[in-house]
């Protein structure tokens, strides 16, 4: 009996820890879902469990697509080999972005948790820029 209070008290401070730290700009915010960054039309959003959300976004031309640090620690957007464009932007915090002015498919990857490739694995994304 007493040890099921205990663990009751334990995870009434877990949730309260995580809801102390749910901030867009921490670095251990969030839990899975994106924490405090939400995804939209043009915003990609980290996760704890090391991926891009969503992993694929289609934008039009002329579109600046931004990516926010929901979770995960550190990461990094990087074009992957045989992209027309690119960048190579240190995400640790806050959020990056880029323009992408000419149609067509363009990789990328984050160097900390993925790997380059013709497509990219691990933690990897796909911006589809329509005309
Ligand atoms: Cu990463």
């Amino acid at each position: 009996m007493r040890s099921s209070v205990i663990t009751l008290a334990l995870a009434a401070a877990g949730a309260l820890l995580l809801a102390a730290c749910g901030g867009s700009t921490s670095p251990y915010g969030g839990g899975g879902g994106g924490g405090g960054c939400t995804p939209t039309s043009t915003k990609i959003c980290t996760t704890a469990s090391l991926q891009f959300s969503p992993a694929t976004l289609s934008v039009a031309a002329g579109t600046t697509v931004t990516w926010e640090n929901g979770g995960g620690g550190a990461h990094t957007v990087t074009s992957a080999t045989g992209s027309a464009d690119t960048y190579d932007m240190a995400l640790a915090a806050g959020t990056v972005s880029h323009q992408f002015m000419t149609a067509g498919t363009y990789n990328f990857y984050c160097k900390n948790h993925g790997v380059n490739g013709t497509p990219p694995t691990g933690m990897h994304g796909t911006i589809t820029v329509t005309p």
